[in-house]
């Protein structure tokens, strides 16, 4: 998983689906990046190996404008990252991000805790996350988990990880793993009922994985809501005293968070502050659990984007479920404030 031209590679050789594209790293002939893009068919988007997040990457919609994007972004991958190669891909229009939990111990154990849909960001930083992935059948979803459960034995992992996919027309295509617990990680907690750091912690120690595959089973639905110090339309940071902190609370309802009454909110950082996360039995129980804990919270002295998160629980298109990840980009411009 060093970078992402052979995490690719390992994963296609695992049998997981990839997006298609270019088998490794572009070599400088010109010809053949060519070639490649023609057999994919355009728009292709451009990687960098070194990459990751959304960083380093060109959108190409015909040929006269490939290689001249191949090279600025071997450019700008050397520099930022110190590697300056890159890859090609099919450039997807309108994906869900779907990302499958995993976790392995060092014995060759390793489950996977059903995914998580990230779809709702905004320049590459998620707002609000939710599993089990609303409207994709389990069959599906199954087949993934297991092939990414067959992987992860195959390379020997251990710890958390995270594959994350694109979805887009009913079918799955890997594009790169986190190694690591991510922000969203309780949502699957909720879900699976899997306490993921104590896990991660019993595995980095050497033990083995407390349960097997059939142990792990998906109840109720979980939603999670980052809270971050920023006005919730313009999104400028908004750093500061907090002068009243009211956590929410009551069944369903968890909240992970450093702050308290008197808190600074540094300028320096990040600015998440805090995360609330439902859970229901059902996706709209989780939606109405949602709406009541974000009334009940209580931030003054700083601006926050609880206000926005109130307007998406009760959007009919997010209370629909499956909304791709352009879906909240296009929101904010239709909302305008
Ligand atoms: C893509 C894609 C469309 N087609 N790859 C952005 C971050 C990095 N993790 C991968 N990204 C994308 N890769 C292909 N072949 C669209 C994106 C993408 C995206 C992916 C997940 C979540 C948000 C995104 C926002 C813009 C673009």
């Amino acid at each position: 998983m060093g970078d992402k031209v052979s995490a690719k590679q390992t994963m296609l050789k695992a049998g997981v689906p990839c997006v298609p594209g270019s088998e490794g790293a572009l070599p400088a002939d010109p010809a053949f990046i060519k070639r490649v893009a023609k057999q994919i068919g355009y728009p292709v988007i451009i990687k960098a190996a070194g990459g990751g997040g959304g960083r380093g990457m060109r959108v190409v919609h015909t040929e006269a404008a490939l290689l001249n994007a191949v090279q600025m972004t071997k450019a700008e991958a050397g520099a930022a990252f110190g590697n300056p190669e890159v890859y090609m891909e099919k450039f997807l229009q309108n994906p869900r991000h779907i990302e499958i939990q995993i976790i392995a111990d060092q014995y060759k154990n390793a489950v996977w805790l059903g995914e998580r849909d990230c779809s709702m960001q905004r320049r590459h930083q998620k707002v609000i996350e939710e599993g089990p992935a609303p409207g994709i059948p389990r069959r599906l979803i199954d087949r993934i988990g297991a092939r990414c459960v067959a992987a992860v034995k195959k390379f020997g992992y251990r710890g958390a990880g995270t594959f994350e996919f694109l979805y887009e027309d009913g079918e799955f295509y890997f594009i790169e793993m986190n190694t690591r617990v991510q922000v969203e990680h309780p949502v699957t907690e909720w879900i699976t009922g899997v306490d993921i750091v104590r896990t991660q912690i019993m595995v980095a120690a050497g033990e083995k994985l407390p349960f097997v595959q059939r142990d792990i089973q998906i109840k109720g639905h979980a939603i999670e809501c980052r809270i971050n110090a920023e006005d919730p339309y313009k999104f400028t940071p908004s750093p500061g005293r907090v002068t009243t902190w009211h956590a929410p609370g009551g069944p369903g309802v968890r909240v992970d968070s450093h702050i308290y009454t008197n808190y600074f909110v540094p300028p320096n950082y990040d600015s998440m502050v805090g995360k609330v996360i439902v859970h229901g039995d059902t996706r709209e129980q989780a939606l109405a659990r949602m709406r009541t804990a974000l009334g009940e919270t209580v931030v003054e002295g700083i601006n926050t984007n609880i206000a926005l998160h109130r307007e998406l629980m009760v959007d009919a298109k997010f209370m629909a479920g499956g909304t791709n990840i352009h879906y909240l980009e296009h929101w904010l411009e239709q909302h305008k404030r």
